[in-house]
């Protein structure tokens, strides 16, 4: 397979976003490209396996929503967590809504441009309604919020942005807003532009799907067949009864994968 990926040395200079610039100094100082998604409903649980998880991941991805007890002391000690052990708060919040409803929840209840690095977006709402709306909160300092990530494909099965040209247009997109979009969530990588991170959900060393709509890969087919640069793994670790060896295998394997050919 023929690498259409710059060399991460590279990346740095390449972008616009100031969160892919750190992302990526960050993925060569932890050698990691892994993400961990942390799905418990608690927010002990979630702190908890944050500190296990901390050294070996280059971003933490919550669901804000699904965590039941989620209060302003749990972000306090996230967002210092993330300052302290080098990552990155991705909120995988999928805004999908008018630019002022997306602003209101932005800084709703959860406050979440207050504590997230990197949330996700869809792109069905269109490009008015992205652009503009996560500009001012990415270039107002007041905000956690550095950048966000378009969802160009998801890992589900029979999902709508397999219909003919949806993830074109979520391309385009982000090629009008390079400055706000940091990259892509997506199953095989979207766009030439190195500058654009690839991040890639659907992994399981060692199940294929779960019973509702899942659909597991490997870490080669996805970073070296698929060419993305991010592993997302969820339940692969966090349902393993040795997380911290499951994070192991899965951040060597996956920055094993992405350097191959990268000796930068
Ligand atoms: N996630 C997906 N697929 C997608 C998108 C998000 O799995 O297309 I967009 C989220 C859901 C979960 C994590 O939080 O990524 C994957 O976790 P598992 O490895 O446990 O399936």
């Amino acid at each position: 397979v023929d690498n259409i990926r710059s060399l991460l040395a590279e990346r740095e200079a390449l972008t616009d976003s100031p969160l892919n610039k750190k992302l990526v100094t960050l993925m060569r100082r932890k050698k990691s490209n892994l993400c961990l998604a942390i799905d418990y409903t608690t927010t002990d649980k979630v702190l908890q396996m944050i500190e296990l998880a901390g050294p070996f991941v280059l971003a933490v991805k919550l669901h804000a929503d699904a965590i039941r007890d989620f209060n302003e002391e749990f972000t306090s000690k996230l967002t210092t967590m993330a300052n302290n052990m080098d990552f990155v708060i991705f909120e995988d919040r999928k805004f999908a809504d008018t630019g002022n409803t997306t602003a209101l929840q932005l800084t709703g209840i959860q406050k979440i441009a207050a504590w997230a690095d990197v949330v996700t977006v869809h792109a069905v709402q269109g490009n008015d309604s992205i652009g503009g709306v996560f500009r001012k909160f990415v270039n107002d300092p007041s905000y956690r919020l550095k950048g966000i990530l378009l969802i160009a494909q998801l890992s589900t099965k029979g999902s709508l942005t397999a219909l003919n040209g949806y993830t074109e247009s979520a391309v385009s997109i982000a090629n009008d807003n390079r400055d706000v979009v940091s990259g892509f969530i997506a199953q095989t990588r979207v766009s030439a532009c190195s500058d654009l991170l690839n991040w890639t959900p659907g992994i399981n060393l060692d199940a294929k799907s779960d019973s509702v709509g899942q659909q597991w890969r490997g870490v080669d087919q996805a970073i070296d067949v698929q060419q993305n640069d991010i592993v997302i793994v969820g339940r692969g670790v966090t349902s393993s009864s040795e997380p911290v060896q499951q994070l192991k295998r899965y951040r060597q394997m996956a920055w094993d994968a992405l350097t191959k050919n990268d000796t930068s």
